[in-house]
């Protein structure tokens, strides 16, 4: 049942670091980042090229232990142990780094990091109060001149307008990806779509673009002919899962289950919301919206969560975090209670990206998709 058009995600991710540099040789700037919060619709208006860094790795963590301390988050030390390592492409090649001020670890994080390369980090507010929109909107201001500056190129209204056309076209194909796999069946497996969000970070938007639209044509056939995954209907949410990190995944449709949304960064916050308006106030407004565990009082984020169980006919809902992430780890308790009133099934899970509690987490997942 292999998708033609992940075969062609696969094939294009393995081209992928030979084109970005070839773009490099070719005079296009590289900027790095760290976060769904970043507007990738400004660097594309400048002709520049964005990569998401985040690494998902356990291989690099010891190195970036020799610096951070071992208890914080298996995500930040992985890109951190990533840039300390020089082993991985996509860092090397970034001539800038966007990061924000989300959580605490990566925010002290980024301090050590702008040592080894050129960093810009965004004044991200924690609440949406009107005060806090017009900070953002000057991040956003601040972010445009910095990338022109870089760059050298002008970012004109009509640049962004086309950028803003480009991304809003990614996120509704995505949106229609997330239509599909509300059948029954559904005519996709989530480690296919965990790939996809993964690479999206990476690939080139015209590439990612192509492909969606190739696999939607292929799950639109898949959906006629009643073909797809049964299974219990799983919902994940929580902490990214980026490349590297699908274990999670793997164990959910290993014991029976198939995971048909993601409440992530690995997924609808990617994606969810267009840009209405094609100026820095209407990429500002679309930003702010991202409903990530680090806002105070994040009610939006629970609400979805509701929503995509009713919309994708969710049987149970697995609530990820990585070990040390207090954020969602706390917000985890308000979203359990949440749910547990309207009779959803949770699951929480804590982990990291060793291999060590494969064996155990598989018990528990095994167990709480045969209960639901
Ligand atoms: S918008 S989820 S990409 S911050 S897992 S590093 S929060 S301790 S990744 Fe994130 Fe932006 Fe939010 Fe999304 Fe910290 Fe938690 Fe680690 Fe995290």
């Amino acid at each position: 049942m292999e998708l033609n058009a992940i075969k062609k995600l696969m094939e294009k991710f393995s081209k992928r670091k030979e084109q970005l540099y070839k773009q490099k040789e070719e005079g296009k700037k590289v900027f790095g980042m760290f976060c769904a919060y970043v507007p990738i619709e400004l660097i594309l208006a400048s002709n520049a090229i964005p990569v998401g860094l985040c690494g998902g790795k356990n291989d690099t963590i010891p190195i970036a232990e020799e610096d951070l301390p071992r208890n914080l988050c298996p995500l930040i030390k992985s890109s951190y142990g990533f840039k300390k390592a020089k082993s991985c492409p996509y860092f090397e090649a970034a001539d800038v780094i966007i990061g924000e001020t989300t959580c605490d670890g990566k925010k002290k994080m980024f301090e050590l990091l702008g040592r080894m390369v050129k960093m810009h980090v965004m004044f991200l507010p924690c609440m949406k109060t009107e005060k806090a929109k017009e900070l953002w909107v000057e991040e956003v201001k601040k972010l445009k001149e910095l990338i022109e500056k870089e760059t050298k190129n002008t970012i004109t209204e009509e640049k962004l307008k086309e950028a803003v056309e480009k991304v809003n076209k990614m996120r509704k194909l995505f949106y229609r990806l997330y239509e599909l796999r509300a059948n029954v069946p559904t005519p996709i497996r989530g480690l296919d779509t965990l790939k996809l969000f993964q690479f999206a970070y990476l690939l080139d938007i015209d590439d990612t673009i192509e492909i969606l639209e190739e696999l939607i044509e292929e799950l639109e056939e898949r959906v006629k002919r009643g073909e797809g995954y049964s299974g219990k209907r799983i919902l994940i949410t929580g902490c990214p899962m980026v490349a590297g990190n699908s274990k999670i995944v793997e164990i959910i449709e290993e014991v029976g289950g198939v995971v048909v949304g993601e409440e992530s960064c690995t997924g609808t916050r990617f994606f969810e919301n267009l840009v209405e308006e094609p100026t820095i106030e209407g990429i500002a407004e679309r930003y702010l919206k991202i409903p990530c565990a680090c806002m105070y009082n994040n009610d939006e984020r629970i609400e979805n969560i509701k929503r995509l169980v009713k919309e994708l006919k969710v049987d149970g809902v697995v609530y990820y975090t990585l070990q040390y992430c207090h954020t969602f780890n706390i917000e985890g308790a308000r979203v359990e209670e949440e749910l547990k009133k309207e009779g959803i099934p949770i699951i929480r899970i804590e982990t990291d990206y060793s291999e060590s509690d494969r064996e155990q987490l598989k018990t528990r997942l095994e167990a709480f998709i045969e209960m639901i």
